[in-house]
């Protein structure tokens, strides 16, 4: 049906899963490179090709593809290779359940305190004419003021303390599922996996409150199997920066 391209930033977070699966299923891919940090994803070159403005989008020939988990499932109906979705329908709503879950309640928290902790420092050199002019850039309101929010230091200490607080829960909760079977919503590999490792798989840095190999006994043994994976390995390795330095730190650790 065509040529494949995929818009990403690192393998992290939402443009992590489309990779991970596009590696998985051994589809061949022509990368372009987004960098979030420069905002290139609202510049008018990326918005031609998706209008809101966010990370990752993918094209198979003329068709567009956007939102992560949506693609993740269309790379696994419309290509060979493994099956990332599993038969039995408990297991398959088991997936959608934690993709879900991920997506609406969890991944939300993950995001607003790496862009406090990461991403906002980061654009610390930008002046304030700068940083005003990249955010009357970003077409999604929402993300307007939510990148403002990271750029001048002003999530409140309440909004940062229910992020906290759906992470302690969130990983509570994949402790609990991890014991009663080897992937998150199956026995086998699957999308669930994906989508939840691409905003776990740094739990081990700095976060021994909440994941060690002692409180969390179950998550380190799934982690340690996931970051084996060939496909996560090779997905790394086409990161640039601190996100593969963090990966290749942790592997490090598991070997
Ligand atoms: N629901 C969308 C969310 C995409 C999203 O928020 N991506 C982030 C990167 S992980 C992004 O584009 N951030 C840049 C921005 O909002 O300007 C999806 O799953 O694809």
């Amino acid at each position: 049906m065509g040529e494949i391209t995929l818009y990403h930033w690192e393998p992290n977070a939402n443009s992590g899963k489309p990779m991970l699966a596009l590696e998985e299923k051994g589809v061949a891919y022509a990368s372009h490179y987004i960098n979030m940090l420069q905002f290139d994803q609202h510049q008018p070159e990326y918005l031609a090709v998706n209008p809101q403005g966010t990370i990752p989008a993918m094209t198979h020939g003329d068709l567009v593809l956007t939102e992560s988990t949506a693609i993740m499932e269309y790379v696994d109906e419309a290509f060979d290779g493994p099956a990332l979705m599993p038969a039995d329908p408990q297991d398959r709503w088991r997936v959608r359940w934690w993709m879900k879950f991920m997506d609406q309640w969890l991944g939300p928290s993950f995001s607003m305190i790496g862009w406090c902790t990461f991403i906002g420092p980061s654009l610390a050199s930008k002046t304030e004419e700068e940083r005003e002019a990249m955010l009357a850039r970003i077409p999604l309101p929402e993300r307007r003021v939510a990148w403002r929010k990271a750029m001048f230091a002003e999530f409140s200490e309440a909004e940062l303390a229910e992020s906290r607080r759906r992470i302690s829960k969130g990983v509570e909760l994949l402790e609990e599922e991890l014991g009663k079977r080897p992937f998150v919503a199956s026995n086998a590999y699957s999308l669930a996996d994906i989508n939840i490792f691409n905003s776990t798989y740094m739990l081990p840095v700095g976060n021994a409150d909440i994941c060690s190999p002692e409180l969390t006994p179950n998550i380190w043994r799934w982690l340690r199997e996931v970051y084996q994976r060939p496909a996560v390995q090779r997905t790394w390795a086409k990161g640039t920066g601190r996100f593969t330095d963090r990966f290749t730190a942790v592997m490090r650790d598991f070997a």
